[in-house]
């Protein structure tokens, strides 16, 4: 099992609904180390800018209209095959689908509004760290 890490964000939604410690509780309990972490409200371009790979979906408006609508929790997660157990413990896109017990399962109300991000590979997680993050910030 490859040490890895992967980009979490606790969107606007889970914020509001004060499910961070909720949340965060859920990566420590699965073995995950939180190597950084930090609160930011996105501007409407730094949620385009995160999500460019999305921009020509049809939802893509709405999504980074609601990104960049609130506070959102950013963390680096750490771990053996972190980008796969986030992905499991997040569960499926559409919540109504999610496996039970999963964030999105338990917390989640909508395919748009579904609480949490989790980077889907090694490759686009380091791309997705350093949009957030800085060397420095990485412990
Ligand atoms: O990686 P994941 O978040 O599970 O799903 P993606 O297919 O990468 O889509 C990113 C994001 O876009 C999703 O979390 C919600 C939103 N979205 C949507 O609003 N409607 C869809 N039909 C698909 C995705
Ligand atoms: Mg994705």
């Amino acid at each position: 099992m490859a040490v890895e890490r992967t980009l979490s964000i606790i969107k606007p939604d889970g914020v509001e609904k004060n499910k961070i410690g909720n949340i965060l509780a859920r990566f420590e309990s699965a073995g995950l180390r939180i190597a950084a972490l930090k609160m930011a409200h996105l501007s409407r371009a730094e949620a385009e800018g995160f999500y460019y790979v999305h921009k020509a979906r049809p939802f893509f408006g709405e999504l980074t209209e609601f990104m960049s609508r609130g506070p959102v929790v950013i963390s680096v997660l750490e771990g053996a095959d972190a980008v796969a157990k986030n992905r499991e413990l997040m569960g499926a896109t559409d919540p109504a689908k999610a496996a039970p017990g999963t964030i999105r399962k338990d917390l989640a109300t909508s395919v748009g509004e579904n609480t949490v991000h989790g980077s889907d590979s090694a490759e686009n997680a380091a791309w997705e760290i350093a949009y957030f993050f800085a060397g420095s910030e990485l412990t």
